[in-house]
């Protein structure tokens, strides 16, 4: 540094210890000469003995502040800086399970959640990740650093792959950009946020019903919410001319999001038909599909089949983004693991979106954990373990099936009232019952069966054995309840 500058910053120095000096010994002497001068009872007088008090009470409150502590409203004695703050609800969704934990019922059922139960009503880890695991242990090389701002490269690769397909074009271009994130919920956000930031057209068109989710998500990343029409409540399937009609009057360039299979919480899909005419709709309006791919494998048993309405959409060579979660289909709920594709045009596009997925990731949470997003690439680069998850995977998705057959005759043979049949066409984890929130609520209250109370019943948590109790409750609520 040279000698000018150096002298400078010196004097610089000086000057402003001199101030603040100055401004300590100012303030003390003031307030005292202030006080004793100030007999006269002019307005000026009056106004300078305020400031002096002021000046006096606020320069011994500082000296206090040093020695007592209780006066500091972040301290452990005195009333909490928190205190205007009131109680939130519950989640819709996962506070039925703290509701259910409450209740000391031997008899309780829970059917909120969407997470998958053995016919003896436990949670399952699959055996394909159990073998995992105990391959990841056994590997001394493994060590615990921080992975990339998008994830593990393996995971990423092998996750779009299996949602569009081992031989798709457009991951063979390297048209797909894929970042790890916090299973499907990480995902959404992670692309919604991008979208936000930097594409032209901030609206998302969310289908009605939907995962309750859905529009906090994507209203906290920064979008606008709006929705289409997508079940209707009399014929209980699609009401397919509604969605076309609130599509085709979407502004152009507008996101809509789409359940790539097993809707939530319907359970009702579009056939691969309606699915081309809404990728016509969609493409010749230039909407953006985002697809929510959180069931592949649990509608159908095939990861192949439940993966169509997004392979047709990229087939067209059309963009999309895709979010993906591993926490139903290879039962990873708190593992975390899921994947955001962005399907593009170009290579090079595809690469600069991912330079900017880094910048919104960064600052969220750096970068994803390692552990639940190696199981999953272990599982699906091995032929063997691939092969034995499918198998699971599929006996997940038949024995929920058989469930929804168990619950279809048993209601029937019980004499319920009302057409059930729609618990066998649904697909996926749910069935929506069309209970309305009374009968949902006497159904807890009277036989401690815990669902949400849009009427939502995961059929993951029933079994042979519970399927006589819920129907006694379904036939209750319905011949009791209005
Ligand atoms: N998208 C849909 C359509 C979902 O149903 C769910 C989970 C997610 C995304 C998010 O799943 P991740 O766990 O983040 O991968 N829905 C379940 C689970 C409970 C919940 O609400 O998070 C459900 O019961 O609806």
């Amino acid at each position: 540094m040279p000698k000018k500058s150096k002298r400078k910053k010196k004097r610089k120095k000086k000057k402003t210890k001199r101030h603040s000096q100055q401004k300590f010994s100012f303030t003390d002497m003031n307030a005292d000469q202030l006080l004793n001068n100030s007999s006269s009872s002019s307005s000026t007088d009056r106004r300078l003995r305020i400031l002096a008090k002021h000046l006096q009470s606020t320069s011994s409150s500082a000296m206090e502040s040093n020695t007592v502590v209780s006066a500091s409203p972040t301290s452990a004695a005195g009333s909490s800086v928190f205190a205007h703050i009131v109680q939130a609800p519950e989640d819709p969704i996962l506070g039925v399970t703290v509701a259910y934990n409450k209740d000391p019922s031997p008899v309780k059922l829970n059917l909120g959640v969407g997470a998958y139960r053995t016919e003896e009503g436990k949670p399952l880890v699959l055996n394909v990740v159990r073998q995992a695991e105990q391959l990841l242990v056994n590997d001394s090389s493994r060590v615990k650093e921080y992975l990339p701002i998008v994830g593990l490269a393996d995971f990423n690769k092998l996750s779009a792959k299996l949602i569009l397909g081992a031989d798709s074009p457009a991951v063979q271009d390297n048209r797909v950009t894929t970042v790890q994130c916090l299973s499907g919920t990480g995902s959404l956000r992670v692309g919604a946020e991008f979208l936000a930031r930097h594409y032209h057209e901030r609206t998302i068109y969310i289908p009605v019903p939907t995962w309750g989710n859905h529009p906090k998500v994507f209203t906290l990343a920064g979008l606008a919410v709006k929705s289409y029409r997508y079940y209707d409540p009399t014929t209980r399937g699609l009401n397919f001319q509604g969605l076309l009609e609130d599509l085709q009057s979407a502004p152009s360039g507008a996101i809509v999001l789409l359940h790539a299979c097993a809707h939530n919480p319907t359970g009702v899909d579009p056939t691969p038909q309606q699915w081309e005419q809404i990728r016509q709709l969609m493409r010749s309006k230039a909407l953006l599909p985002f697809f929510d791919s959180a069931y592949q494998g649990f509608a159908s048993g095939s990861l192949d089949a439940d993966a169509q309405s997004v392979r047709m959409f990229v087939a067209d060579g059309g963009e999309c983004l895709v979010a993906q979660s591993y926490a139903k289909n290879m039962g990873l709920y708190g593992e975390r693991v899921g994947a955001l594709s962005i399907v593009c045009r170009a290579a090079d596009v595809a690469s600069r979106v991912e330079s900017q997925l880094k910048l919104v990731i960064r600052p969220m949470y750096s970068n994803p954990p390692i552990h639940g997003a190696s199981i999953v690439a272990t599982i699906l680069k091995d032929r063997n373990m691939f092969h034995e998850w499918t198998l699971e995977l599929k006996a997940m998705a038949d024995r929920i099936i058989s469930m929804r057959q168990q619950l279809f005759d048993a209601l029937r043979a019980r004499g319920t009232p009302g057409d059930w049949s729609h618990i066998i066409k649904q697909i996926g984890m749910f069935t929506f019952t069309g209970l309305n929130s009374e009968q949902v609520t006497f159904m807890r209250k009277e036989y401690h069966i815990y669902m949400t109370s849009d009427g939502r019943i995961s059929m993951a948590g029933l079994s042979s054995r519970t399927v006589p109790h819920l129907t006694d409750a379904i036939h209750a609520a319905v011949t009791k309840v209005a």
